[in-house]
């Protein structure tokens, strides 16, 4: 088989762009410890109200300047919808539904999640500025989805 000179370089050239894809996304994954959001638990979503933490949503204190938030998502409304940390604090929001499919995204900030019935979404924030963040249902659960927000004020 003939093979020409160009055609050989450039299959050289293919090859090492290949590789060094392949190297960039090893690279992410295993030294930058880049990866798809995963849940961080499971739980069975009719039985929300019993299982912890979700049987007592709220904000609460976990070291002193670190809070877990912990929230329903069901049709149509975030449980609590207002949620009050002290400016500086790091803020571990726990969502999960108690129905169908919803959104969690919080202006302003990288929180940014699904919230699918059976699965524990966590994701952190730090709010550095004081104010009002909105947190909405960024998914369409149906007729009420507009209403489905709350907000979280950083004092
Ligand atoms: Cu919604």
């Amino acid at each position: 088989m003939h093979v020409e000179r160009y055609e050989k370089i450039f299959m050289a050239l293919t090859l090492v762009v290949l590789l060094a894809a392949l190297a960039a996304i090893g690279a992410g994954v295993f030294a930058a410890g880049v990866h798809l959001p995963s849940p961080s638990g499971r739980m069975d979503p009719k039985a929300i109200r019993q299982t912890p933490p979700f049987d007592r949503p709220g904000i609460r204190e976990v070291a002193p300047g670190e809070y877990e938030a912990v929230i329903i998502a069901r049709a149509w409304a975030f449980e609590p919808n207002e949620i009050r940390v002290p400016r500086g604090s790091t803020v571990r929001f726990r969502v999960a539904s108690a129905d169908v499919i919803h959104g969690f995204l919080v202006e302003n900030t990288n929180v940014n999640v699904m919230v699918i019935p059976g699965q524990v979404a966590e994701v952190t924030a730090r709010f550095e500025r004081p104010g009002e963040y909105v947190f909405l249902c960024h998914e369409y659960c149906g007729f009420g989805h507009h209403q489905m927000f709350g907000k979280v004020i950083v004092e």
